[in-house]
């Protein structure tokens, strides 16, 4: 088994419904096990601020699936929540990214681990030192020194 990161985001429809459900599912699922979740949080959009405000959270959880596989496993639920691909940094009804895999350094044209967004990102690092205050990415830094260096955390808290 293998400890993964993954991060949530939706900003349309009914954001907070769709992430309860999602990880109402993600209980009952055999590619993922001992699943826990940070809070959900409100975060202003980064990107085109023409769009709805998100709801972000961060998961931890176990699995056997090898990194690519995994992928496909979520973007298969991203298609199942209704998520219509439309611009870059655009508006979704559910967008899962892989923050990390087990201490995986990987660079393949699907998949890029660590997520390359993630160090600059307070609507996923914020959720991610509350679930794993301790954690490092492969290279050693830790995730409360790359929260230090970002200018705010404009994130609001909703559970
Ligand atoms: N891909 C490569 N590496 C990964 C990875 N580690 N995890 C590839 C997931 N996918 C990965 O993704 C495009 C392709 O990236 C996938 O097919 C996969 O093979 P996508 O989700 O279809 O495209 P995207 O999400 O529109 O583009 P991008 O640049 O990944 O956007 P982000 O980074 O996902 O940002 N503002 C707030 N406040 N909160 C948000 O959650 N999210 C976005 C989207 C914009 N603004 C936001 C938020
Ligand atoms: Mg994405």
């Amino acid at each position: 088994m293998n400890t993964v990161y993954i991060a949530l985001g939706a900003n349309l429809g009914e954001p907070e419904r769709t992430l309860r459900e999602l990880l109402d599912r993600l209980q009952h699922v055999p590619e993922l096990a001992r699943v826990e979740c940070s809070s959900l949080y409100r975060s202003a959009p980064m990107g085109p601020q023409d769009q709805p405000d998100y709801v972000n959270a961060v998961l931890r959880a176990q699995t056997n699936l090898a990194p690519l596989a995994l992928l496909d496993f979520l973007q298969h639920l991203e298609d199942e929540f209704g998520r219509v691909r439309s611009r870059r940094w655009g508006a979704r009804t559910l967008d899962l990214d892989l923050l990390l895999f087990a201490n995986l350094e990987l660079h393949h044209p699907r998949l890029t681990v660590p997520h390359p967004g993630m160090t600059e990102r307070d609507f996923v690092l914020v959720p991610l030192h509350e679930l794993a205050p301790e954690l490092s990415l492969p290279d050693g830094r830790t995730i409360g020194a790359l929260l230090d260096g970002l200018p705010s955390h404009d994130l609001v808290k909703i559970t």
